[in-house]
Parts: structure tokens; C-alpha cells; sequence
């Protein structure tokens, strides 16, 4: 059953929609946002000669840097009376990226997900337990407007608290679980450690995304916990979580009357035809508030076309393979090492060498950082500690997330010749 009549357009009419819809958001940013205007103007743009999808790639990239650039609402296209909500992501620098939605584009959120619950196979009378972090990241909030429009009864937990995470589930008798893979693998560790029979549990879904995982991952999370597992990607400056897969877990089915994919090559810009391995490019068709014009995700994955064995038309995107970018998710949260090396750098004691590993303990993303003393001439085995602890607190600060940190002497760490490699990812996902 389809949410909405729209999932089996025929292939045809979509394409017109979208041609139309992105003729008219050319003309909205173009109009309405000062960054857009000067963009569009430096390229020679006039939007009302502008021909939809044809004249796509005449249209600049945009980025994340833009967003920092413009922080805090330097890129939006409407009035700030006209904003309902705000979220933001970590940045660089730890200035956030933020997002904003009309009521709107609040609506398109929803709806969208909401088709997409509904293609995995989340049904009213579902209890879903919302275990993504609410507040400024988008993962609460947006499964919960959208489990809730579908008529699932909600449980609001947020991330985390993983004792009562399971009484809960128990009690209510959950059947769908919305959180990232790394934590339904950590909950499956703690159920069995604590001997709870998952037999007992009514649970028989998962969404799970928000960071990398693999079809491995899938395989020993179904296995471990008897549930299906589905993939759902989204970013906050898109809208949050916003496509999954269908029960077919064939892709991930991309909306197309709100969103326009490309897949690029992201060393030259170029676009790359139906199933080649890019970087997912996507415009925003509906969006009011941000409106985004090839905004550039970083993420790398492919694009079918093709009519999905479940009948709706838009188009598919295939797992995530990884990021263009440098960006690390450790824990769901996005860390690049650019952020790292600034809170390093802060501190006078600390030398200019450091390395970062990740790994996986206990199903959950570790994060160490070894980083050299500037001289040795901290003797004293207290004050030594006293300095990893306040490095720790402040990376902790910044990033949101905690690190194991450990001083080195100096001259001990690695020496690179060509390119620096500072982090060393032995997570296997
Ligand atoms: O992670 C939004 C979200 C919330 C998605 C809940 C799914 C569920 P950001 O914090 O802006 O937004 O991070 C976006 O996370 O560019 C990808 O690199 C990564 N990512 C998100 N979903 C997946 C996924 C949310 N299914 C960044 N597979 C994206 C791999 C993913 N990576």
C-alpha cells in the first residue's frame, strides 16, 4: 500500500514536475536569498531564461562551506518570521551549520518520511521507539512528527539510557526501533549480556541509519535480534531523515517531486550516468526556507532509475559507500579532524603531532587521540594526567562526544612525508 498516490508517477511526469518545480526554485532563491542572487549572478544566471533540468548543470555547486560562510542564516529565502523550527549540525570550527524550516517545509519533511515508513513497512498500531537524539540534530524530532502523522504510537526516548531503553520496550511492547546501527548492535550486546529473551520482545523492525553501515551489519543484526533491518539516510541540512528503503531493500527510494538527484564525480564536478559510484548532489524542489541548489552531500553512492520491484518510480539510491570528504561519524555524530586539531592546537603544552584511531569496542565506535607533549617537561606522573583530562574535556566540549586522550613524548608519534594520515579507522563496519 502507498502513502501517496504520487510513489507510482509514471517516470515521464515526474521529470516534468521536476523540470517545472526547479525552474521556480531557481527564481525563488534568485529572488528571495542574497547569497543565491550574487551566486547565480557570478555565473552568468538569469533565471527567467533558465531551461529546468537541461540548464542543471550551468547551476554552481553549493556546500557546506557556504553554510559556514553565511553562518547563522546568511542562505536562508525567506523572512525569519516565516521560520518555525531550527536545527543545526557541528561545524568545523564548532560554529554549527543551521538549518530552517517553514511550516511548510516542516509538512514536506513529513510527508516524506512518512511515505517512507510506510514503504518499510511501519503501519498505524506500531509502537516505535525513537531512540535518535532529540533536539538540534534532526533524527528525534523527525521520525517523531512523521511516526506519529503515520498513526504509530510514539516513545520519545532519545538516544542513550539503554537499561530503561529495554523496559521500555518490554512494557509498551515496542515493535519498531528508529536509532543508528552501532546502537542496535550495542543494544543487542546488552540484551544478551543481561540475559533478556528477545523472544519475550515484540520488536520486529529497525531503522537504522545516520551513519555508515554495511550489508554485513545488516545480515548480523537481523540474525542477532530476529528483526528486519532498514537503512535510512537523510542529512540535517536536506531535512534530517528522510529516504529508506522499501521492504524490497533495493536502494533507498529518493522523492523525486521534492528532490533532484546527480551523482558526480567529485574530483572534476562531472555528472556520472546510472549506476556509477559518485557524489550524491542533491536540489532541493520544495524546500522554502533553505533551499539548496546542488548541494554537494559528500556522501558517495549510486543512482538506479529503474522502476523498483514495488512499483513506485523515483529513483533509488544504493548504500552509502563512504564520504569525499574527511568527515568521520563516530558514535552518529560528525567529527572532522579539522575540529580535532583546533582544540589540540589551543592548548600551549601540546605539540603539533597527534593521531586519531578509531575502533570498535563492544559493538560501540571508540575514539582515541594520541597526541605529543610540545617539550618534556612535564615530570610529574599528576600533572600529566590532569592535562590529558582537560584536553579531554575540552574536545568533549567541542565535539560532543568522548574521547580517550592519551600525551605521548615528543618526537614519538609518526612523521609523514606527503599528505599527513592522522586517523586510522580499524572500525570494521
Ligand atoms: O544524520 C540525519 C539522519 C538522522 C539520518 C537519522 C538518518 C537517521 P547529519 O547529522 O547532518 O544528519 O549527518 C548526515 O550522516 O551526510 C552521511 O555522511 C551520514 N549518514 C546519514 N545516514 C546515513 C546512512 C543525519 N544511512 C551525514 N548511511 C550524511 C551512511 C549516513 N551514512
Amino acid at each position: 500500500m502507498l502513502w501517496s498516490s504520487i510513489e507510482e508517477m509514471p517516470i515521464k511526469d515526474l521529470k516534468e514536475l521536476q523540470n517545472r518545480k526547479l525552474k521556480a526554485l531557481v527564481r525563488h532563491a534568485y529572488t528571495n536569498s542574497p547569497f543565491y542572487r550574487r551566486r547565480l549572478k557570478e555565473e552568468g544566471i538569469n533565471p527567467w531564461d533558465f531551461d529546468g533540468i537541461k540548464d542543471l548543470v550551468k547551476l554552481p555547486f553549493t556546500k557546506k562551506q557556504d553554510l559556514r560562510d553565511t553562518y547563522p542564516t546568511g542562505m536562508f529565502a525567506v523572512p525569519l518570521s516565516q521560520v518555525v523550527r531550527y536545527h543545526a549540525s557541528s561545524g568545523t570550527t564548532g560554529k554549527p551549520t543551521v538549518v530552517g524550516y517553514t511550516e511548510n517545509d516542516i509538512e514536506c519533511w513529513v510527508e516524506s518520511l512518512c511515505r517512507s515508513l510506510n514503504a518499510c513497512g511501519v503501519v498505524r498500531g506500531d509502537v516505535m521507539q525513537i531512540a535518535y537524539g532529540y533536539g538540534l540534530f534532526t533524527g528525534g524530532l523527525g521520525f517523531h512528527y512523521a511516526a506519529e502523522r503515520l498513526g504509530a504510537g510514539v516513545i520519545p526516548i532519545s538516544a542513550g539510557n539503554t537499561k530503561r531503553q529495554i523496559e521500555l520496550m518490554k512494557d509498551l511492547k515496542t515493535t519498531v526501533i528508529a536509532c543508528t546501527p552501532s546502537y542496535m548492535l550495542y543494544l543487542s550486546e546488552f540484551m544478551l549480556k543481561n540475559k533478556v529473551n528477545l523472544s519475550e520482545l515484540s520488536l520486529r523492525m529497525g531503522i537504522l541509519g545516520a551513519e555508515p553501515w554495511s550489508e554485513e551489519t545488516r545480515k548480523r543484526i537481523e540474525n542477532k535480534t530476529g528483526i528486519e533491518a532498514y537503512d535510512v539516510y537523510g542529512t540535517s541540512e536536506l531535512s534530517g531523515p528522510l529516504f529508506t528503503e522499501c521492504t524490497e531493500k533495493a536502494g533507498l527510494h529518493v522523492w523525486a517531486d521534492h528532490f533532484l538527484i546527480e551523482i558526480i564525480d567529485p574530483e572534476t564536478g562531472e555528472q556520472l550516468g546510472e549506476g556509477e559510484k559518485g557524489e550524491l548532489v542533491v536540489t532541493t524542489l520544495s524546500k522554502e526556507a533553505l533551499p539548496l541548489i546542488r548541494w554537494r552531500t559528500g556522501d558517495i553512492t549510486s543512482l538506479e532509475e529503474e522502476k523498483c520491484p514495488c512499483g513506485r518510480t523515483h529513483p533509488r539510491i544504493g548504500r552509502i559507500r563512504g564520504r569525499s570528504d574527511d568527515m568521520l561519524i563516530v558514535r552518529g555524530v560528525n567529527v572532522f579532524p579539522s575540529q580535532i586539531e583546533h582544540v589540540l592546537m589551543e592548548i600551549p603544552e601540546v605539540g603539533e603531532h597527534y593521531m586519531i584511531y578509531l575502533d570498535r569496542e563492544n559493538e560501540l565506535d571508540v575514539m582515541k587521540i594520541q597526541v605529543e607533549l610540545r617539550d618534556a617537561e612535564i615530570d610529574r606522573v599528576s600533572d600529566f594526567l590532569e592535562l590529558e583530562k582537560e584536553i579531554a574535556s575540552r574536545l568533549k566540549s567541542t565535539l560532543n562526544l568522548s574521547t580517550k586522550v592519551e600525551l605521548v613524548n615528543p618526537g614519538t608519534l609518526e612523521r609523514f612525508e606527503g599528505k599527513a594520515k592522522r586517523v586510522v579507522d580499524r572500525r570494521k563496519i
